[in-house]
């Protein structure tokens, strides 16, 4: 059994497609551990994505990611950071699978709709960021 991190981000918030993505999360079979909604601020934004700070899309990215409210979440099942990392298709919308969340519900390399972590130590990492033990436990 394994965790993964995930964020419905601001594009897909903002058009209503959270309750789709968790549908198709549902589908999968992979639990949703725990959820909850918040609005970034840059701060908290930075340091989600510090290790991109040196590359040139950083400013852009956190400006989209604090735009709107996201939903971050837990995900677990077996093999769950690479279920989630399939569902989700490809980091650029406009070359994901149309049967992708990212090529449903994303339009641009940035504004992808999606995020999921890629490896089980940026997972632990990640989930620590948004979620405390105290909200983990016996979940
Ligand atoms: P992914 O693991 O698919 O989310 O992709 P990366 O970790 O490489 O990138 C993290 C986020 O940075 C992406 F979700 C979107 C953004 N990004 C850009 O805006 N432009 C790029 O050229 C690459 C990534």
């Amino acid at each position: 059994m394994e965790r993964t991190f995930a964020i419905i981000k601001p594009d897909a918030y903002a058009a209503g497609n959270a309750g789709a993505i968790i549908a198709k999360i549902q589908e999968s079979g992979l639990r949703l551990v725990a959820a909850k909604t918040l609005h970034l601020t840059e701060a908290q934004a930075k340091g989600f994505y510090a290790v991109h700070a040196e590359r040139p899309f950083f400013g852009s990215l956190v400006t989209f990611m604090t735009e709107g409210p996201i939903l971050a979440m837990i995900l677990e099942g077996e093999n769950a950071i690479r279920r989630w990392r399939d569902l989700m298709g490809p980091t650029d919308a406009t070359k994901a699978p149309k049967d992708t969340l990212r090529g449903t519900f994303g339009t641009s390399i940035e504004r992808n709709a999606t995020h999921g972590s890629d490896a089980t130590d940026t997972a632990a990492y990640e989930m620590g960021f948004f979620f405390s033990g105290l909200e983990l436990a016996d979940l």
